[in-house]
């Protein structure tokens, strides 16, 4: 017999409802309006608005006859569906954003005429776009890979775009090899693989084949190539922009972000265990900060500096490839970003964002990067792509917040067409908007006479000077952790002429690191340097502001700590550490051998956010085992349970532990005195001294006792 099937319709809190032109209307989660059904629940319509009687069987005749070609709802369901997904960006197409506000500490008045920078206190609402650059959407979020930083925010002079990355160089000095850049590093055309990594032939060929790439090869295999979290990278809009004040004089500048909670990042190994446990880390993480009140920031500085200072820096400044280290040119702090909701709608906001370098107020304008202005014509270009209509700027996101008026008209999904007779400009009418040359966009009137030709200049020619200078910068454990990477990555590369020629650079850059790397990848001996157009400098002197570890936090905050626990466990203990946590505004989740929890000695009963098998490590800042005999003896059985402490240990984490948990340190292989990283806190040491030796966040002394 043929039956209707209608699913339950669970029962829901008392609807509010809003009456409008005489009809009574349901109001939803969001604020819409809905129709109301018989059962007083909102109605399913079709998106012409027809009510929907039958949302579970398609109309076909009989019960098992053929489907009809009339059932529109049906037609429309799928057709809508078939196509939900729109291109993915070529590059950066994996993303995660936030809404916040950006507050300007102090007028900038003598530099810019930016309204965003006139008024100490005044906040403007941002939205910022976090990326990883090769993967695509659905890859992991612990790729070695630069991070894309960008913010958009909404001026009351239009929206001004800052398009950056957490690193301050890039990997080309002309826009016009871009494509081969991203091409070389994103899946080989013919097997389709590897998916966002940059540890395979096409990528290492291409870069061996580009000296200029030499410095940002240095920061991407740094640790900063994989970051702990977002929240904990600095930003850079890496090209010379220019301020314009009022009287239109010029200043050049470069954006820095710097994370108020300080800088880290993970290791390779515990990068790839990420990968697999949980693939969303970064997103999850700012997540969980945003929506648990525990709002992420960062402070906006600028290096300001006028012409005389550019033509006395050793290198150019419209070179992409370089910086100005801070200890030369002190960064000022200007304002700060505020992250503080999440968007509502994933696909409406962080999907369909779309920044434009070219996106900038008055009294912010371009240098002749030529990285940049290539950009200026990428970004718009890109968005028609993607977006599928020149009126993007009509989607909520994307909109400016601020008045805006002009002549645009028509064209696909169209939503604000001006009314009235008047289109153009000018008319007698005096209808419609006028340009205004006091308020409006102004370029700075720079006098070029050069002829025009295909050319690179002269002053962009030393490729390794800056790359050493960033090398010898790191602490010893940073050094090795970059000599670990190019060997890793080197060692995936099938083709040795690409891994000699690598090597060759690294001749020029530093020739420890090049031995490093040559012994590890079975060298029998070093080939000749690199030629370089320019002779390398070794005398720029080390810049600390390039370390990560020397940029570590002031404090513990913003940290999360996983505590593995059994049945039969101190209660109290547990309690003292999330209260000393808790006071250093850090975070405990508990990890238990079954995600229903577990019931301490005095019976109490402890949730648990993870199950062992689902909480490895890797996930945690910082660990620590509170356990009872019993407990450690089962769970010394279980091989999660020991590469939970294991990892921890080889990761260089802190690790705090109750007397009983000893036979499970010993079963993983830790030795409980190996050094200070690891605290009996039933020895003396408090859950407070716990939290201060975890400000450190990592022994890394521990790393060279520990083979990776
Ligand atoms: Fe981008 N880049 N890029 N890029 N880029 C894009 O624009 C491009 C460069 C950066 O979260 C695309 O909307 C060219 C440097 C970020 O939506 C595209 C060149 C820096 C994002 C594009 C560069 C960046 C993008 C793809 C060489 C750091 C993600 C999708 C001249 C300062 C923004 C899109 C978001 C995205 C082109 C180099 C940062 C294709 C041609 C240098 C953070 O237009």
């Amino acid at each position: 017999m043929a039956r209707k099937t209608k699913p339950a319709t669970p029962k829901t809190a008392t609807p509010k409802t809003a009456t409008i032109h005489d009809q009574t209307l349901l109001l939803g989660q969001g604020g819409e309006l809905h129709q109301i059904a018989a059962e007083g629940t909102p109605v399913l319509t079709t998106a012409q608005g027809g009510p929907v009687a039958d949302d579970q069987n398609a109309l076909r005749i009989g019960a098992r006859g053929p489907s009809l070609l009339e059932d529109f709802h049906f037609r429309e369901k799928i057709f809508h569906f078939d196509h939900e997904r729109i291109p993915e960006r070529v590059v950066h197409a994996r993303g995660y954003g936030a809404h916040g506000y950006f507050e300007t500490y102090e007028s900038l008045a003598r530099y810019t005429r930016a309204d965003v920078f006139q008024r100490a206190g005044e906040k403007t609402p941002a939205f910022v776009r976090f990326s990883t650059v090769a993967g695509s959407k659905g890859s992991f979020d612990l790729a070695r890979d630069v991070r894309g930083f960008a913010v958009k925010i909404y001026t009351k002079e239009g929206n001004w775009d800052l398009v950056g990355n957490n690193i301050p160089v890039f990997f080309i000095q002309d826009a016009i090899k871009f494509p081969d850049l991203i091409h070389s590093v994103k899946p080989e055309p013919d097997r389709a693989f590897p998916q966002a990594q940059s540890a395979h032939d096409n990528f290492w060929d291409f870069i061996s084949l580009t000296p200029e790439s030499m410095h940002m090869i240095m920061w991407v295999m740094s640790d900063r190539a994989i970051p702990r979290s977002f929240r904990f990278m600095e930003g850079f809009g890496v090209h010379t922009f220019r301020f314009l004040n009022e009287s239109d004089d010029s200043t050049f500048v470069k954006f820095l972000w710097k994370p108020k909670l300080g800088l880290q990042s993970v290791v390779w190994n515990e990068a790839v265990k990420i990968n697999g446990a949980d693939p969303d880390f970064h997103r999850r993480d700012l997540w969980d900060a945003v929506q648990s009140g525990n709002f992420p920031e960062w402070e906006l500085r600028v290096q300001v500096f006028d012409q005389d200072f550019a033509d006395q820096f050793a290198f150019d400044v419209l070179d992409p490839t370089k910086i100005i280290p801070e200890e030369v040119l002190p960064p000022i702090p200007v304002g700060r970003l505020v992250l503080d909701r999440m968007p509502d709608n994933f696909f409406a906001e962080t999907e369909q964002v779309a920044f434009m370098t070219q996106n900038v107020p008055p009294g912010i304008d371009f240098s002749n990067d030529p990285l940049l202005q290539g950009r200026n014509f990428s970004y718009l270009d890109t968005q028609l792509k993607r977006l599928g209509s020149p009126n993007f700027t009509h989607l909520p996101i994307n909109a400016p917040k601020c008045p805006f008026a002009h002549f645009q008209q028509d064209g696909h999904m169209a939503m604000r067409n001006p009314a009235g007779r008047t289109n153009y400009q000018p008319n007698s009418r005096g209808d419609g908007p006028r340009e205004d040359p006091v308020r409006g966009f102004r370029t700075f009137p720079e006098e070029i006479a050069a002829p025009k030709a295909r050319l690179r200049a002269e002053s962009f020619a030393d490729h390794y000077s800056q790359a050493r200078q960033f090398f010898v910068s790191q602490t010893v454990t940073e050094q090795k952790h970059i000599a670990m990477a190019l060997t890793f990555e080197l060692s995936k590369c099938e083709d040795p002429v690409i891994r000699e020629r690598m090597v060759a650079h690294l001749l020029n850059i530093d020739e420890g690191l090049a031995a490093t790397v040559a012994d590890k990848l079975g060298f029998d001996e070093l080939p000749q340097p690199a030629d370089a157009a320019v002779e390398p400098r070794d005398d720029l002197p080390p810049s600390p502001a390039l370390s990560i570890i020397e940029n570590g936090p002031p404090s513990f905050a913003g940290r999360k700590v996983g505590v593995l626990v059994s049945d039969g466990c101190d209660g109290a203990l547990l309690q003292r550490l999330e209260a000393a946590l808790a006071r250093e505004g850090a975070t405990m989740e508990v990890v238990a051998p079954k995600v229903g929890g577990a019931e301490a000695a005095d019976g109490t009963k402890i949730p648990a956010k993870h199950m062992i098998d689902g909480a490895p490590s890797v996930l945690f800042d910082a660990v620590a085992l509170v356990v009872s005999e019993e407990g450690a003896e089962r769970l010394t059985g279980e091989a999660a349970a020991r590469d939970f402490v294991a990892d921890a240990f080889a990761h260089c984490k802190f690790i705090a532990f109750s007397a009983a948990a000893l036979p499970l340190l010993a079963k993983a292989g830790v030795e409980a005195d190996a050094d200070e990283g690891l605290i009996d806190l039933e020895d003396g040491a408090s859950a407070g001294t716990f939290v201060e030796r975890c400000r450190a966040l990592r022994l890394w002394a521990r790393e060279f006792a520990v083979k990776l």
